[in-house]
């Protein structure tokens, strides 16, 4: 009975609001892509998020973060929307608070994204006006107890949310292709000082033709390399503007680098080594003169992100760079296309901003980068790890010999020893695979004679200075997890 009363106005209340909410996302993507509602309020939301939801959620969704995120909005606005179809039933001004309630978290959220204009509140403005409309519209109709007339109004009004949506869809595929033409065009020079040839001897997936994603951004920026410029501006003598045409005249470098995440648990999948292309940052810097006060760069992406970098990493000789390229082809879109910095030695959040727009000189003491204000640490060089691949953790296994394999890693320092324990053996050394240099992850292996019954495997590394690396535990929250990768398997 309740259900009969409540269905329909519930249901046209949904509706009504996945019109308003497909006109201003077909507003935004004919206008500006960064203030279409639905993107925003994800993206605010993120950005409220507190620190050790994102950390579980980085941890227990993997990949699956975004689309969890965005279904969860999905519910909260149904449950939303359904509650004012209902209370509109009874009273006109529901619709009207409700809408205005809906534009304005919407404009509220497209202001509050850091790259906005005034304009990016319209689209949602203009859906919450369209949304309320429809629902004074059909306040009347619902109410009639006959079906004919409901069906009528129910169909128009969600043939329109379709054309709507249909259209922001098409708008938003023709640009997504366009990018991807003119990535697909862009030639690359060859690397003046190209990458070593690796050296003979590695196990396949030292590199690899994928890395893994972490970032914040719910759609991906599309970014066309005609109109893209970065500043270098802030503490300097001389402001730069480079369009990407003047990057890809310097000389390019070349190298194979590995590159982690500071969220990555003990054991854990967010690290790769690719081969990047890249323009050294050094002589651009040494170009705009750098302040000596100036202590750190912040990038800035064109979706707003910060990542602060400490200058003397990126005048210490290390590979720091802009890069244009990976394993041979521009960057991809989800990487960074069509710029984003490396700083070898870094977890990617404190040096290898993607879709990077701008270079500001400044200081920490002056500016907290988007992590540091989430309590991350300002600054994050890599700490020394290690991981066990094989056997996969719980794998049931042959007696016998069998190898034992992983990758360890401290980029900038290399990895001197690594070792491995059997149960409360002690510790064996492991053969090192060989690396093309201290900036990437080096495989080991350890042929170990496995005898039946259960076995608890660990793995320690020791890196170029001649530290071990630490069995304490921690967690990735501030600046990166320790301990030793520890894994159980049975011998049969
Ligand atoms: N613009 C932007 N750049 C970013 C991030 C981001 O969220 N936005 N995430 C950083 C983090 S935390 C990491 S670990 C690396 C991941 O780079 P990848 O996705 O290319 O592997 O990008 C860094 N650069
Ligand atoms: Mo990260």
């Amino acid at each position: 009975m309740l259900l009969r009363r409540t269905g329909k106005p519930a249901l046209t209340g949904v509706l009504c609001a996945a019109l308003g909410v497909a006109a201003a996302e077909l507003l935004a993507a004919a206008t500006r892509p960064a203030a279409a509602p639905l993107v925003a309020v994800g993206s605010a939301v993120i950005d409220a998020t507190p620190t050790p939801v994102k950390e579980f959620a980085v941890r227990n969704l993997g990949t699956w973060d975004k689309p969890v995120l965005l279904g969860s909005i999905g519910l909260v606005l149904i449950l939303f929307t359904a509650v004012v179809g209902v209370l509109t039933v009874r009273r006109r001004w529901a619709a009207i608070a409700g809408a205005a309630l809906f534009g304005l978290a919407g404009a509220a959220a497209a202001l509050s994204r850091p790259a906005a204009t005034l304009y990016d509140a319209v689209p949602s403005l203009l859906g919450a006006t369209i949304a309320g409309g429809a629902l004074l519209w059909t306040r009347a109709r619902v109410a009639r107890p006959d079906r004919r007339t409901f069906l009528r109004t129910a169909l128009l009004v969600t043939g329109g949310a379709v054309l709507f949506g249909g259209a922001a869809e098409t708008v938003k595929r023709v640009r997504g292709s366009a990018i991807t033409r003119s990535r697909q065009a862009i030639k690359l020079p060859a690397a003046a000082d190209p990458a070593k040839p690796l050296p003979s001897g590695q196990a396949p997936g030292f590199t690899s033709a994928k890395l893994y994603r972490v970032d914040t951004a719910l759609s991906l920026p599309k970014i066309d390399v005609d109109t893209w410029s970065l500043r270098i501006h802030g503490r300097v003598d001389k402001e730069l503007e480079l369009s990407f045409a003047d990057l890809l005249e310097r000389p390019l470098k070349e190298r194979d680098i590995t590159l982690n995440c500071v969220s990555n648990e003990v054991g854990g999948p967010y690290i790769g080594t690719v081969r990047w292309l890249g323009i050294p940052l050094a002589p651009l810097l040494a170009e705009a003169g750098v302040d000596p006060e100036a202590d750190q760069l912040v990038a800035r992406s064109v979706e707003g992100m910060t990542i602060g970098t400490p200058v003397a990493t990126l005048l210490d000789g290390r590979d720091a760079m802009l890069c244009v390229g990976m394993n041979g082809e521009p960057l991809p879109v989800e990487h960074g296309f069509p710029v984003r910095m490396l700083t070898p030695g870094l977890y990617g959040y404190a040096g290898s901003c993607k879709w990077v727009t701008e270079l500001e000189l400044t200081t920490f003491a002056d500016f907290d980068a988007y992590w540091v204000r989430r309590g991350w640490a300002a600054q994050g060089p890599v700490k020394t790890a290690s991981r066990i691949d094989k056997p996969r953790p719980f794998a049931t296994i042959q007696a016998g010999t069998t190898t034992v394999a992983g990758v360890a890693w401290a980029q900038g320092r290399g990895i001197r020893t690594v070792e491995v324990r059997v149960d409360d053996r002690g510790w064996q050394k492991a053969e090192l695979l060989p690396v093309p240099s201290s900036d990437t992850w080096v495989q080991w292996r350890y042929e170990w004679k496995a005898t039946p019954g259960p076995h608890t495997l660990a793995v320690r590394a020791t890196d170029g200075t001649g530290a071990v690396q630490t069995e304490q535990r921690a967690t990735p929250f501030p600046d990166g997890a320790t301990g030793w990768h520890t894994i159980t398997a049975t011998v049969d």
